[in-house]
């Protein structure tokens, strides 16, 4: 995942380069600062243990545990490791001792065992974690539960990361029940004004949080190089997963910028516009082979803050399917023109009967989205659906190789006037869609409700016809990108 990373990041470098003259703030890529020494095991180091049976006036030996978490941690130096034996803890857990390059401090639990953390009657004051990190470095979070924090008023969190936290890998924990229906709270918030960077998430499940007007993972502020990967996020309201640029402590706007969302599933999580993966104001984004099904909305890419553009991010070999509005959004339907977003890419994506709660389309770009380029995906809408909604001001570079299909009648919208052929469409949006198809069914496994498969029957006339182009290397399975030509949508036949 870490190579899968870097190389993303390369990917991107080559591509800036290309498009190095159409952008103007912020293009620089590579960071000079160190980009390793991130999450490693220490090969030398203590190993304390806690447990439900042990006291904190013992020596933290496997034989001697302490009682509580946050006594372990108070002992800990640079590359020691604390296990956590299976049971429940009632505390809240800070990182008092920061970690150094190579050996971070390890919070994880024994081998086998289950350790819960639980905020079971424990108060909430303003925006408090039941693990926080505040200006922490080299700590890794590894195999918890995490429940049980909930309040009528103040801003629950499972895992709080504030203040420039920086290398902070969050992995194969389970968050649950962080409550504040009311109100808001969060599973995981990184909520920072100073840098944080090199930052990874993965692996984690995340599920029945009713967030109110949180989220469930959340990042908001100036927060540069990270990963967000391979998450399962379901049942509950709000947001899936979402990162936002805001200002940092200079004063200057800082886009959120060089992050990963590669390999998260989503499903189920409704409220106010529940997205399964919403980014604003970002900048090189790689929103890679996620599944994101029965979301309020699919995909958003957008900048609502008017001091920077969304731009240079890749939208690519998703399943998007059963989402109420729209599948994936590029833009914002009331964005000011300092908000223009540009450059940004739509490639094979596989949408599938999105838009059903009124008039949204499987993909609909906004009127600050411009030079957006559309290619390989295969769009398959409701009988009723609108497959494309392009609006006014919204522009598109390049668009071609996408499957248009509908059982029902063919709908493409432009301005808020309807096509209803490809030729018609061309001709009022000024797109190009060249070798695009309609009224070819694309074989997918499943368009059965409750068991749609977005995957192609061997014989798909999807089968090699899209074209190679800024897809990545590997389709929605993890399969080679490539055998023979590019198939369009997420899924390659191998
Ligand atoms: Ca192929
Ligand atoms: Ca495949």
């Amino acid at each position: 995942m870490k190579i899968h990373f870097v190389l993303a990041l390369l990917c991107s470098v080559t591509l800036m380069s290309c498009y190095k003259t159409q952008l103007s703030p912020a293009t620089a890529v590579n960071d000079p600062r160190e980009k390793n020494g991130t999450g490693q095991l220490a090969l030398a180091g203590v190993t304390y243990y806690v447990a439900t049976t042990g006291s904190d006036a013992n020596d933290g030996s496997l034989g001697a545990p302490f009682l509580t978490i946050n006594k372990a941690l108070t002992v800990v130096a640079p590359g020691d490791v604390v296990q956590v034996r299976g049971g429940t803890y009632n505390e809240k857990v800070h990182f008092p001792v920061n970690g150094a390059k190579a050996n971070p401090i390890t919070l994880t639990a024994y081998p086998g065992e289950t350790p819960v953390i639980s905020g079971q009657g424990l108060s909430v004051s303003g925006t408090e974690g039941l693990i926080t990190l505040d200006s922490a470095a080299y700590i890794n979070i590894n195999g918890l539960e995490i429940t049980g924090l909930s309040a009528s008023s103040g801003t629950p969190v499972g895992i709080l990361i504030m203040h420039g936290s920086d290398y902070i890998h969050l992995t194969n924990n389970h968050l649950h029940d962080i409550d504040n229906a009311g109100g808001s709270s969060y599973a995981i918030l990184v909520d920072t004004e100073e840098e944080a960077i090199w930052m990874e998430i993965d692996g984690n499940t995340i599920h029945d949080c009713a967030t109110g007007t949180g989220g469930n993972l959340v990042l908001n502020g100036f927060i540069t190089s990270f990963s967000i990967t391979n998450n399962t996020i379901y049942n509950g309201v709000g947001t899936g997963i979402s990162a936002t640029g805001d200002f940092a402590t200079n004063g200057s706007f800082s886009p959120v910028n060089h992050g990963d969302f590669t390999g998260n599933t989503i499903y189920n999580l409704h409220g106010t516009d529940a997205t399964g993966i919403f980014i604003s104001n970002g900048l090189d984004m790689i929103i890679d082979r996620n599944r994101i099904s029965d979301t309020d909305q699919g995909i958003v890419l957008t900048s609502v803050n008017p001091n920077w553009f969304t731009q240079q991010s890749y939208i690519r070999n998703n399943f998007v399917h059963n989402c109420s509005r729209s599948g994936i959004s590029l833009g914002h339907p009331s964005a000011g023109v300092n908000s223009i977003m540009s450059n940004n890419f739509v490639v094979n994506n596989t949408l599938l009967f999105n838009g059903a709660a009124g008039s949204d389309a499987e993909l609909t770009v906004w009127s600050n989205a411009r030079q957006n380029y559309i290619r390989n995906n295969i769009i398959y809408a409701r009988p009723a659906g609108i497959f494309f909604d392009l609006n006014p001001g919204g522009t598109i570079s390049n668009t071609g190789n996408n499957a248009y299909y509908t059982i029902g009648v063919q709908q493409w919208r432009r301005n808020g006037a309807i096509s209803n052929t490809l030729a018609n469409w061309k001709l009022a949006s000024g797109v190009q869609e060249i070798s695009s198809t309609e009224g070819i069914d694309p074989l997918l496994v499943s368009t059965v409700a409750g068991a749609e498969d977005l995957h192609l029957q061997p014989n798909s006339p999807a089968k090699n016809t899209g074209s190679f182009s800024y897809s990545g290397t590997l389709d929605i399975d993890g399969q080679p990108r490539v055998v023979n030509f590019t198939d369009k949508g997420a899924d390659e036949l191998q």
